[in-house]
């Protein structure tokens, strides 16, 4: 395997806070206000919002590492779900993670040495007292040492706890709760488990809560990366059964521990594939691109999102009109 030696800038993603991944203050829950707001500012440009995408740490880490704020925790969740639907956004992303999204390498991976996200083996590293979903301090005053290591079987039950908590609410305020795949899908990572990191993983979470509000964040990419399991059949039943609320529509080459993400025209997954499916199963909702490699220029990762989404917008009417 050959080793490349740029690392990526932080800065080039914009959509990190300027603290980098930091929570946000856990006494402000986002209000209805705020997201009118938010959706007034996009409608304002002529576009429509789908979604927001995930809960901030601060405001649920205790739901998800089973902490004494546990029942406060799920009170911030339904809080924050009754305000995105007074807003009018109908879909809330989150990743149901103690560990979070961490454990990747950052170097020129994809096509012409553009810099990418890819895993060169497991990260083992504990999680220490005080941090929750990779974010740095969720506890200033945890005491030394590790979040010790949770079962497959307490993470699930946390999540039977969270959707039993939850569910009603989020039927009540026309917000469906979509549920992303780990990234990057192990069964551990940092000593922790990791919930949905093979492809049928996602059928136990929805056979869990049978609801209209119990859907899924669907990611191509995370979803290719596992070892078991096939893209084109999970893309099949998982749209058959009208689960997918939105789609990451992005690409990758190989499996974990060992992956690269590619450009959307140059990994495993068969694109045009995929949306014959969606389209055979009549999915409606949104494709994004999530995350792309970042382009050598000014403004790497708008020019690595422009590449995609133009793609996208190429592909689309081509399958429409078959
Ligand atoms: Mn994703």
């Amino acid at each position: 395997m050959v080793r490349h030696k740029k690392e990526l800038a932080t800065t080039n993603r914009p959509a990190r806070s300027a603290a980098g991944d930091s929570p946000g203050d856990p006494d402000k829950l986002w209000t209805a206000e705020e997201l009118i707001e938010l959706r007034e500012s996009i409608e304002a440009e002529g576009l429509k919002l789908e979604a927001v995408e995930h809960f901030d740490p601060a405001h649920w880490h205790d739901v998800l590492l089973d902490g004494p704020k546990k029942k406060a925790h799920w009170e911030n969740c339904r809080t924050i779900i009754r305000n995105l639907g007074r807003a009018g956004i109908p879909i809330m992303g989150y990743n149901f993670s103690i560990a979070g999204v961490c454990g990747r390498t950052h170097q020129s991976y994809a096509r012409g040495g553009a810099m990418s996200v890819g895993m060169e083996g497991p990260l083992e590293t504990p999680m220490p007292n005080g941090m929750a979903w990779n974010m740095a301090v969720v506890d200033e005053n945890a005491p030394a040492g590790n979040v010790p290591s949770a079962t497959h079987e307490q993470l699930w039950q946390r999540l039977a706890e969270f959707l039993n908590e939850i569910t009603s609410v989020a039927e009540e305020a026309g917000v469906k709760l979509a549920l992303h795949p780990d990234d990057p899908p192990l069964p551990f990572m940092r000593g922790q488990p990791r919930l949905v990191y093979q492809p049928q993983l996602y059928q136990r979470v929805i056979d869990l809560k049978p609801s209209r509000a119990n859907a899924q964040e669907f990611c191509l990419g995370s979803l290719a990366e596992m070892t078991e399991g096939d893209i084109y059949e999970s893309v099949e039943s998982y749209s058959r059964q009208q689960k997918l609320s939105y789609v990451h529509f992005r690409n990758v080459t190989g499996k974990v521990p060992f992956y690269r993400e590619t450009f959307i025209d140059d990994g495993d997954i068969d694109r045009l594939r995929v949306l014959r499916i969606l389209k055979k199963n009549n999915f409606d909702g949104v494709l994004i691109p999530d995350h792309t490699p970042q382009m050598s220029c000014s403004a790497p990762w708008h020019a690595g999102m422009a590449f995609a989404l133009g793609y996208m917008r190429a592909a689309l009417p081509i399958i429409e009109k078959e």
